[in-house]
């Protein structure tokens, strides 16, 4: 960002910001009470949290605007870079007994004229069955449920992971009591993460949401756009547990991916 255009960007928002305070007539107590939020939520580990919900997406919406290729999404608070390389066939990270149905995503990458993009950099992470993220929350293996992975020769990729939960952002830190006053619930519908890596392309960071699954119609971050939101198929007969090898029910979601050119 250059210096100009923070120069820009700033003295229009102090400008904003003082009509603002003479609007509401804020005292300096609530000023006070102003600051001491956002510096609770960084003692509390949560600043990032508390200002993606809130407008994360609408800066995400900026870049979306008259894009040919697959819409971006939030990255979100919880994005840790360096996650393990993984092998084919790609299984995410795990834990023996981890919970959770297992999921299937699979799909494929294209440029924007539908060209395959193979070994495109899949950088993949998600929520546990208890709605947890590795590497933030404790108690959890470091990499559970993160990995990277490539696209085959055609652009296609598939990975083994289990289908997460709604996310419920901490109800006693700054962020969920700021939610509470405002009258607001907790949760973001279930969602997967990916950024998408291929040299000549632009990288693309977004989320993968089911259709029909709680709160995807009122995300508390406000992020489910359509374009990102996709059915989610339950395989549970013979024939279909017998094609994975598996005693179980499990799910399969499907997401084709195209990159913009740099
Ligand atoms: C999340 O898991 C998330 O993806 C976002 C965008 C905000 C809060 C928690
Ligand atoms: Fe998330």
């Amino acid at each position: 960002m250059s210096d100009e255009r923070i120069k820009t960007v700033v003295e229009d928002l102090e400008r904003t910001l003082l009509v603002f305070i003479r609007k509401h007539q804020i005292t300096h107590d609530e000023y006070r009470h102003a600051t001491d939020l956002l510096v609770s939520s960084i003692t509390a580990g949560e600043d990032s949290l508390l200002l993606d919900v809130f407008f994360a997406a609408e800066a995400t919406d900026i870049g979306n605007l008259g894009r040919k290729a697959s819409p971006q999404a939030i990255e979100g608070p919880f994005y840790v870079p360096g996650a393990p390389a993984l092998e084919p066939p790609y299984i995410v990270p795990q834990r023996p007994n981890e919970g959770g149905d297992p999921l299937y995503f699979s799909g494929c990458v294209t440029g924007a004229d539908g060209e395959a993009l193979a070994c495109t950099e899949m950088d993949f992470w998600q929520a546990d069955a208890d709605g947890l993220y590795s590497n933030i929350h404790p108690g959890i293996p470091d990499w559970n449920l993160r990995g990277r992975f490539r696209t085959d020769a055609q652009g296609r990729f598939e990975v083994k992971t289990i289908l997460p939960p709604p996310y419920e952002i901490p109800k006693n830190g700054p962020a969920g009591r700021l939610l509470s006053v405002l009258g607001r619930h907790f949760f973001r519908p279930a969602h997967l993460h990916v950024k998408l890596r291929h040299s000549g392309y632009k990288e693309l960071t977004s989320q993968i949401y089911f259709q029909g699954s709680d709160y995807i119609d009122s995300d508390v971050a406000n992020a489910v756009r359509d374009g990102l939101v996709v059915p989610l198929r339950r395989k549970d007969s013979a024939s279909e547990l017998a094609a994975r090898h598996l005693q179980r029910a499990y799910w399969e979601v499907r997401y084709d991916f195209a990159l913009m050119p740099d």
